[in-house]
């Protein structure tokens, strides 16, 4: 018995070298506090373009991250809908470090689409969606980020700069495929017209549907063409920390035309995180339908994603 305390000074691997555990030195990230954050932009209202809830909801945003001490950008523009009409767009750019020269990007959109075209129900076809996973959770995840860059210890900042960009009309594209550049009109936008002049980051990684039920996240053709070294970086940093189960090698993910492209033809190496369904592999079972709203969010699915973003986040050097 008094030997037995010897057994837990080191652990011996299999060719007798020291096995270490991996320490991650990024912070714990609290997929409550995310959560909180979808629940407050759907508590607005479904954030369609030039709504009064859209406008105040942008107010939210911009204002959370003011309060995590980001130095926030925003960017007003006119568009048009496919259909001809006039939008007011604001992309929110939230900063940490602006002048670090090492700089990556994370963004996800925050306006929400305005008809549920996809419901199963036709008669809500044109009765718009609260958004809580198509948008909201993008946006609760990335709140959550910068409440971590705040909350770091100083000897725990990071050092890089973090970007943090909330897409604005996003997802009023016209469905049924064919009319691409009727989508991710804010990204669009940015595209060519940057936040700051010359601004330019290492990469970046475009979240979409983060938080669902019954998601995984595969690695999109897209993001595989123009970026594989990300994709490779942010699923290895996934699956190190224990999150291979939302982050899968299966070869299933198709192309998406969503924001990262327009990042990526803006020079900036871009992919999507993306959820598909566990059960078909395809959008998630509430995508553009009245079923997409919080009920249906999943705290392990904000979770996987945010804890794998700290991750990143923490060990680019
Ligand atoms: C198309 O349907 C062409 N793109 C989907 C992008 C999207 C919409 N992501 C969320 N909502
Ligand atoms: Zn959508």
């Amino acid at each position: 018995m008094a030997f037995l305390p010897l057994l837990f000074l080191g652990c011996k691997g299999e060719k007798g070298g020291e096995v270490t555990e991996y320490v991650s030195p990024a912070p714990v990230f609290c997929e409550d506090s995310a959560y909180q954050y979808v629940a407050a932009q759907c508590a607005f209202g479904p954030r369609v373009m030039n709504s009064a809830a859209h406008d105040s909801c942008g107010e939210y945003i911009a204002s959370k991250f003011k309060s995590f001490g980001a130095v926030v950008y925003d960017q007003y523009a006119d568009s048009k809908l496919y259909d001809g009409t006039p939008i007011k767009m604001r992309n929110i750019i939230a900063s940490y470090n602006p002048e670090a020269p090492v700089r990556i990007l994370i963004a996800g959109h925050w306006d929400s689409r305005q008809w549920a075209d996809n419901d199963p129900d036709e008669k809500n076809h044109n009765t718009p969606i609260d958004g809580a996973n198509d948008g909201g959770s993008s946006i609760g995840v990335m709140l959550e980020i910068a409440r971590q860059l705040q909350l770091a210890s100083d000897s725990n900042q990071v050092k890089i700069g973090v970007d943090l960009i909330c897409w604005d009309a996003e997802d009023s594209g016209e469905s049924g495929g064919g009319n691409e550049s009727s989508w991710c009109l804010g990204s669009q936008y940015w595209a060519g017209v940057r936040h700051v002049d010359g601004y330019t980051a290492r990469y970046g990684i475009n979240l979409d549907m983060v938080g669902g039920n019954n998601t995984v996240f595969y690695r999109e053709r897209i993001s595989m063409a123009y970026a594989p070294m990300v994709v490779d970086k942010v699923w290895a940093a996934a699956n190190r920390i224990g999150y291979g189960k939302f982050f899968s090698y299966a070869d299933e993910g198709g192309g998406v035309t969503d924001d990262h492209v327009q990042v990526n033809q803006g020079g900036i190496p871009c992919i999507d995180v993306i959820g598909s369904d566990t059960e078909n592999g395809g959008f998630p079972s509430t995508w553009h339908t009245m079923n997409d709203n919080i009920k249906n969010i999943n705290k392990e699915t904000l979770k996987a994603v945010g804890q794998t973003m700290l991750e990143v986040i923490w060990t680019e050097k």
